[in-house]
């Protein structure tokens, strides 16, 4: 890493250098480190993402918040943060981690990675259902419903899989999503063996989970016994690709330590393929071995169902184009993308074209299946498409994004593919992913393409050493890439997904009819404070502006289960519920009934009060919570 960080510091401070020696000619000198912006350059850069006050933006930005556990909505092209979807951490905001059934839902854990999330898709769209995203550290997966932007699900951690680093990535009618290790362990876990004996002790994981398609439910379906590769993306086939996942991996070394070394030996890496149709059949054929409870599939002993393709230089992303035709991936460590094509891909497996084989698994012949390797730029990570033809890779050493053409190319093209490069837009800087809107289905919306930067050095005003990571926003509607706003968001972004707005239908109240929870209460009349032994039992209604009942009386070593139900039918009426001195804090949206639990442990009168702001009088939402001594007869509630 040293080195890139030295050429980012040389490269940022030339860019300055730059950008100060710029001539002036009456122009306010630029705001970005790279180049001059002129006075009407900068009135159609504010034209083109300015969202009056009053306005709508486009499109969602759903951003994963990598290892603050969340995932971050934005607008585009305002690039504005909306709203914060928490997923694996707890969060007072929404009172998130604090009621009991997301408090169930997180288990022990107090904190997860999101790196890649993915909306659900019907026939290579999105459908506007669910997004799903992975937890890298704890080896889970989580769905948000889109109709109310919750977290409904976590499954996990998926048993016999360490780092699901390539997920969460969903076939084209979201039947399956797919997990697959970027670290490996010996296994089961559990089992003790030496790093030294990595090659030989270890094993990494591709798992497949099912999703029904009625209510989204997760759940395991097999998972594919794999070497001890670092799986690192994924991305899954559509039209001549369907029934197909592709994967990057790096470390065909299969080195167990010093890894920034032992694990860029080689000129290639191995990329699997992954007939998930035929997996998915041998899986139900019980052709695998059962391990924790899962049916695990060996390749070498199930033909059919995975092979190798080696690809350029410890790659990084894997990206289908919209036609399904292509599949790029971009070797991190060469200065090429690698650009597959399908249909020789299966002419490869049916003329059984292999050069050698890998642990029992053929390894394609790479001339037979490569379409070509474009010249991009130094260290290409991922590579997204606007359904016109055209290509788009992130080159985190150069710091720029490069548009080229995607294939079918001329005679004249194939023999020097420099030509097919069609621009580049230096970002600010060394940008990792980047999304296009809609990029991942057959039919990507285009126009926007969104820069999500690890280094924001100096493009903010300073917040101490601990810095948001950049975002850019680029209008690629015509031929050349127009850079156009930033952005600054939580750490830390890995990749992204934008659907147009019109294609979510969430609502803005949950509808009394449809709260289901035998706990709810509707009417004050059915309210109250019961005891059954230790056991207190509060039924709670919130509506502006007070809380009915608004005394709880209980005595030290009760447990205190309170349901609080907010009876409102108004949009954007949500109540909180805090308890002073006790770490809590649940928040009610309209319609919506949750429960909370807590041990009580010391006594003394304990206000309790409404923690989101509802109306005029919400200063007087309050109410008291009475711990008596053990023992002393408790007064009833009103
Ligand atoms: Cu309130």
């Amino acid at each position: 890493m040293k080195p890139h960080i030295e050429k980012l510091l040389a490269t940022a401070a030339l860019a300055v250098v730059v950008s100060l020696l710029a001539p002036g000619c009456g122009q306010k000198k630029s705001a970005s480190a790279n180049n001059a912006v002129s006075d009407a350059e900068r009135k159609d850069m504010a034209l083109a993402s300015f969202v009056a006050p009053g306005e709508k933006d486009e499109y969602y930005l759903f951003y994963s918040g990598g290892h603050s556990g969340q995932i971050y909505v934005a607008g585009v092209p305002s690039l504005r943060h909306i709203s914060t979807i928490p997923v694996f951490t707890p969060y007072p905001g929404t009172g998130y981690g604090f009621d009991e059934a997301s408090k169930k839902m997180l288990g022990d854990y107090t904190w997860g990675d999101v790196h890649h999330p993915a909306l659900s898709q019907t026939d290579s769209l999105y459908d506007g259902r669910w997004l799903f995203c992975n937890d890298n550290a704890n080896n889970r997966v989580a769905r948000i419903d889109l109709r109310d932007f919750k977290t409904k699900q976590i499954l996990g951690p998926i048993p016999n899989a360490s780092g699901t680093h390539a997920s969460s990535f969903v076939t084209e009618n979201t039947d399956y999503l797919f997990l697959a290790t970027r670290f490996s362990t010996p296994l089961p876990r559990g089992r003790v063996a030496d790093p030294k004996d990595y090659a030989k002790e270890f094993n990494g994981m591709i798992t497949a989970v099912k999703v029904d398609p009625k209510d989204g439910e997760m759940s395991l379906a097999y998972q594919i016994l794999m070497p001890p590769l670092d799986f690192d993306l994924c991305s899954t086939g559509k039209g001549p690709s369907s029934g197909f996942a592709f994967f990057t991996s790096y470390n065909t070394e299969m080195a167990g330590d010093l890894l920034e070394v032992n694990a860029t030996q080689k000129d290639r890496d191995l990329a699997a393929i992954v007939n998930w149709k035929a997996a998915a059949e041998a899986a139900a054929a019980n052709k695998g071995t059962v391990m924790n409870g899962v049916q695990v599939l060996d390749p070498s002993k199930v033909p059919g169902i995975l092979y190798y393709v080696p690809v350029g230089k410890s790659p990084h992303g894997m990206d289908t184009d919209p036609t399904g035709q292509w599949i790029v991936a971009g070797g991190k460590l060469q200065p090429s993308t690698t650009v597959l094509n399908i249909d020789k891909i299966k002419a490869a497996i049916a003329n059984k074209d292999f050069d050698g084989e890998f642990r029992g698994v053929p390894i394609l012949n790479y001339n037979s299946v490569v379409e070509g390797e474009v010249p991009v730029g130094l260290g290409p990570l991922h590579t997204q498409y606007d359904g016109k033809g055209n290509a788009y890779t992130s080159l985190f050493v150069d710091s720029n994004i490069t548009k080229w053409k995607l294939p079918p190319w001329t005679d004249a093209e194939k023999k020097d593919l420099t030509s097919v490069v069609l621009d580049k837009m230096p970002v600010n800087f060394s940008v990792g992913h980047l999304v296009v809107a809609g990029s991942d289905t057959k039919k990507p919306y285009g126009k926007w393409l969104v820069a999500m930067n690890k280094l924001s050095k100096g493009r903010h005003v300073s917040v101490g050493p601990s810095q948001p990571e950049s975002s850019q926003l680029i209008d690629i509607s015509g031929d050349k890439m127009k850079m156009v706003a930033e952005a600054y968001t939580e750490p830390e972004p890995h990749f992204a997904q934008i659907v147009a707005v019109k294609d979510l239908k969430p609502i803005e109240v949950y509808p009394k009819t449809e709260n289901k929870d035998p706990n709810a209460v509707w009417d004050a009349k059915e309210t109250g404070v019961t005891r059954e032994g230790n056991k207190v039992t509060a039924k709670v209604i919130a509506v502006r502006s007070r809380f009915i009942p608004d005394r709880i009386d209980a005595n030290v070593g009760d447990e205190l289960i309170v349901h609080v139900t907010n009876i409102e039918q108004a949009g954007d009426m949500i109540h909180g519920f805090g308890v002073n001195d006790h770490n809590l804090n649940v928040v009610i949206d309209p319609g919506e009934t949750k429960t909370f639990k807590v041990k009580l442990t010391k006594t003394g009168v304990f206000p309790f009060y409404c923690t989101n702001f509802c109306s005029a009088l919400h200063q007087e939402m309050q109410g008291y919570l009475v711990v008596h001594p053990e023992g002393e007869p408790v007064a009833k509630a009103d």
